[in-house]
């Protein structure tokens, strides 16, 4: 039997997609970026977000690994499986990082300015 609660529910998910599929733009600058790290590898590895975005990076692997800004800008510890490290860029720019364990995995982020209405939220 299908419950009233459940119907919400749904009606609330079927909501939610379609208004983050209607403002794409929107959902992008308000919602904050993961970097997944899997198999010596940043996923994806090149992200554009807008300035004010927080990026958390994600230990999927099996290994330990860190997110090192080439410019310094930022280090992590060494991430276990399942650690994550986060960092917020509110300069436009291409930052470029790599694992310091691993320097051929490396990864790019690059952040545009942020628009004038998001500027005002
Ligand atoms: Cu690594």
């Amino acid at each position: 039997m299908t419950t009233f609660s459940s119907n919400v529910r749904i009606a609330t998910a079927l909501a939610v997609a379609v208004l983050s599929a209607a403002f794409p733009a929107a959902s992008a600058q308000a919602a904050d970026t993961e970097v997944k790290i899997d198999h010596h590898a940043f996923i994806p590895q090149r992200v554009a977000v807008k300035a004010g975005t927080a990026v958390t990076w994600i230990n999927d692997d099996d290994v330990p690994h860190t997110v090192a800004s080439s410019a310094k800008l930022f280090k992590s510890k060494a991430l276990d499986t399942g650690d994550k490290f986060s960092f917020t860029f509110t300069t436009p720019g291409a930052y470029q990082y790599f694992c310091s364990v691993h320097p051929y995995m490396t990864g790019a982020i690059v952040v545009e300015a942020a628009t004038g209405s998001s500027a005002a939220q």
